[in-house]
């Protein structure tokens, strides 16, 4: 069957004039369906759903609301517009021309990076997949599928990369992406953090929040790639990325407003009295916390990384807003890292600037983080409570890195493997407090009325009231 590509794929890489690329789309598409229907959202899949589309990458185009429903979404191929006479904005062949082609030598770490960040978005589709089953309003059910469609078009954006670019390798990989499950035994997905199960929704906000800003900071990076075709894929990507983190942003805040509420009105802290009464106390949140942001701090790599090194000095990934930095090839500069110094303390290390590179991104990322936190914590102080929100220590519970495997408490002080295990759920989630979540979990899909853990949010989606009818049952 003849597909029109205007139609039916909005791009703007010229698809419908590009033969052995709509082959290679027209193999992978059904492919991609299939894999929606089995692994995507579980339900809802014939009911209308108030989306976002992207029809162009302009400000008109790009945010293109109206009832869709999930399977029919458009998943389109958007590049930024191209920078005319763009240059190497970094490493050792800063100044001279971008590549629009891949560089033959560069042609495996290419496809290694572009497959890893392709890998994480249909993984946190599958994730995510269970949600509507216990969705806390309308409102957040769309947000759910909002995050799930596009995550859909961003695997689809990587998947033009590797089709349009990587010839048959490329293809291979593409079908490889559907291949692996997230949390699968023999197939999983390729990053720690994208294996782990989101089957509540406060682990969603946590994701959403903290993994969601990850991609941010990796796409940042890769934005900078002198792959030009990279570069541009990656930042209008970024455009869309903006609203994930909007959801876990205001879902966290959310949460901690009805807390507040509840505390205030029930005079009391304590959190099991907080618990019977429907509401998520703020240690099990700060436990989530400590689980999230350490399962991410493990996705930037490890502190020193020769793949970074190499990644930099050729030019293929940058670091976050690589213009604000002053010396772009940073080829002799060393810096400091904190690395264990074996007996329970921490060491400052030289090491070159390039090698560490993950660290910088991983500090960029980190002050992010924080804009919120202090929002939240601002919050709290004003309802007049005493409790402080706060963000572990990059050494806890590491998986990846120079910390990798060293017990630390969430402040980053090292304890003996013993004590770790012992004060576990004073740390991380308890099989307790997960029951707890999952205790709270019912379905409220009537228009704007809200589960009773979670605050109204201030205002609806594109200036439609928060009780309007975002996903449409009927039907
Ligand atoms: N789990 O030299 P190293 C997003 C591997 S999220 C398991 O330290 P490098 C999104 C690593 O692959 C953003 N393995 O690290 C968010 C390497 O393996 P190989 C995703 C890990 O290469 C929400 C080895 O350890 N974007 O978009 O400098 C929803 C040594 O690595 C992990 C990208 O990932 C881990 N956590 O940096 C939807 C960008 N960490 O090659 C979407 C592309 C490291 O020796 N990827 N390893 O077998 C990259 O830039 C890099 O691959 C990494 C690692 C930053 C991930």
């Amino acid at each position: 069957m003849a597909i029109n590509y205007q139609e039916r794929i909005p791009n703007n890489v010229d698809l419908g004039n590009d033969r052995r690329l709509q082959r290679a789309l027209e193999h992978w598409q059904p492919r991609f369906l299939d894999w929606w229907r089995e692994l995507g959202p579980e339900g809802f899949q014939t009911s209308d759903v108030y989306l976002r589309t992207a029809t162009s990458v302009d400000a008109k185009g790009w945010a293109t609301f109206g009832a869709v429903k999930m399977p029919d979404y458009r998943w389109g191929i958007f590049l930024a517009d191209q920078e005319k006479d763009r240059t190497i904005g970094f490493g050792d062949d800063f100044g001279k021309p971008v590549w629009q082609q891949v560089p033959g030598e560069y042609r495996s770490i290419l496809r290694r990076l572009i497959v890893t960040q392709g890998d994480t978005e249909p993984a946190s589709v599958e994730q995510q997949r269970l949600l509507g089953q216990t969705c806390p309003s309308l409102f957040d059910l769309r947000n759910l599928f909002q995050v799930n469609v596009e995550e859909g078009r961003h695997l689809w954006a990587m998947v033009y990369l590797l089709h349009a670019y990587f010839g048959r390798d490329g293809r291979e990989e593409a079908e490889d992406l559907l291949m692996r499950h997230s949390g699968s035994e023999d197939n999983p997905r390729i990053l720690g953090t994208f294996n782990e199960p989101i089957d509540e929704w406060l682990s969603f906000f946590m994701f959403t929040y903290f993994t969601d800003r990850d991609g941010k900071y990796q796409l940042k990076c890769l934005a900078e790639s002198s792959f030009d075709p990279l570069a541009r894929t990656c930042q209008f990507m970024l455009t869309e990325e903006a609203h994930h983190m909007y959801v876990g942003e205001t879902g966290i805040s959310r949460i901690i407003k009805r807390t507040l509420a509840l505390m205030t009105e029930l005079k009391t802290d304590d959190p099991e009295t907080l618990r019977k009464a429907g509401v998520i106390d703020l240690p099990t949140l700060q436990r989530y916390i400590n689980f999230w942001f350490s399962s991410c701090m493990d996705l930037f790599g490890a502190e020193v990384s020769s793949n970074a090194a190499i990644t930099f000095a050729n030019g293929i990934k940058g670091r976050p807003d690589e213009r604000s930095y002053e010396d772009h090839v940073a080829r002799d500069t060393m810096l400091e890292i904190e690395t264990p110094d074996g007996i329970g303390g921490i060491r400052m290390e030289e090491v070159a600037v390039r090698s560490a590179i993950n660290d910088q991104v991983r500090k960029a990322y980190i002050r992010d983080c924080m804009v919120g936190v202090t929002r939240w914590n601002r919050m709290i102080a004003k309802a007049g409570f005493d409790f402080e929100i706060r963000l572990p220590s990059p050494r806890f519970r590491r998986a990846i890195g120079a910390w990798a495997g060293i017990p630390t408490t969430p402040a980053g002080d090292v304890i003996s493997a013993e004590e770790l295990s012992r004060r576990h759920d004073e740390f991380l989630p308890s099989e307790e407090d997960r029951r707890f979540i999952h205790s709270l979990m019912q379905q409220v899909i009537e228009p704007g009325k809200m589960a009773g853990w979670i605050a109204a949010p201030d205002r609806g989606i594109n200036n439609m009231p928060v009780d309007y009818e975002y996903v449409e049952l009927r039907g």
